[in-house]
């Protein structure tokens, strides 16, 4: 399998899950601004969408979209405990917070990465994360992991969001719990690895 991948971007999430799961893989660089990968090719004839992460499959398939293609990972590794098997509550129960992470928090991230958004936008903007972080506080409250007692695909997404208010100046010192969270997640030796591999991390 091949991860398409941007440096620190959302794709650092099946990135970790990779490492975490055992699964042999390659990874390519994308650049947004060219739209090319690193061995030359026009990303948009990999993904049309032109985001990462893109997954290609070992028959040459590529599967998009982060919650979609961590789930995928855990499930070619059921034993790992990633994700709890399809079918479950439980596995609706982590689904429920991929896509809490990916439309709530995520993609409230969006104007504080977009150079034409106004100063107003981007104020809005943090407003409006400090209330999903006030509710992600108060449930991840006494709570190691977000999904049970183990590290989820769910965890190495958190992660990975959890990693963007340092760049866009976002103060996180009002949600205690989440910087201890992220702090603790951060110690996992696959996902130094994994921040390593992206030249995150020495
Ligand atoms: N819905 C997609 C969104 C992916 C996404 O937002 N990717 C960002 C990086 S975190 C990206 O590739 N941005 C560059 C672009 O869209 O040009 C998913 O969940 O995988």
């Amino acid at each position: 399998m091949k991860l398409y991948y941007s440096p620190g971007a959302c794709s650092l999430s099946p990135h970790i899950v990779l490492l975490e799961a055992g699964l042999p893989y390659s990874l390519e660089k994308v650049d947004f601004t060219t739209k090319k990968t690193a061995a030359g090719a026009d990303y948009l004839t990999i993904n049309s969408k032109g985001a990462v992460p893109a997954l290609q499959l070992d028959d040459g398939q590529v599967l998009t979209e982060g919650p979609a293609i961590v789930q995928y990972l855990a499930d070619k590794k059921p034993d790992s405990g990633l994700a709890p098997r399809a079918g479950t509550v439980e596995r609706y129960r982590l689904m429920e917070m991929l896509n809490y992470i990916t439309s709530e928090v995520h993609k409230g991230f969006g104007p504080l990465f977009n150079k034409e958004a106004s100063a107003e936008w981007k104020a809005a903007a943090k407003t409006a994360l400090g209330k999903k972080f006030d509710w992600l506080s108060a449930f991840l409250q006494g709570k190691t992991y977000l999904i049970g007692n183990a590290f989820s695909v769910a965890d190495a997404y958190l992660f990975t969001v959890l990693n963007w208010p340092a760049h866009v100046g976002l103060d996180m010192s009002k949600w205690p719990v989440l910087t201890g969270y992220h702090a603790r997640i951060a110690q996992r030796p696959k996902v130094q690895q994994a921040m390593r591999e992206e030249g995150l991390l020495k």
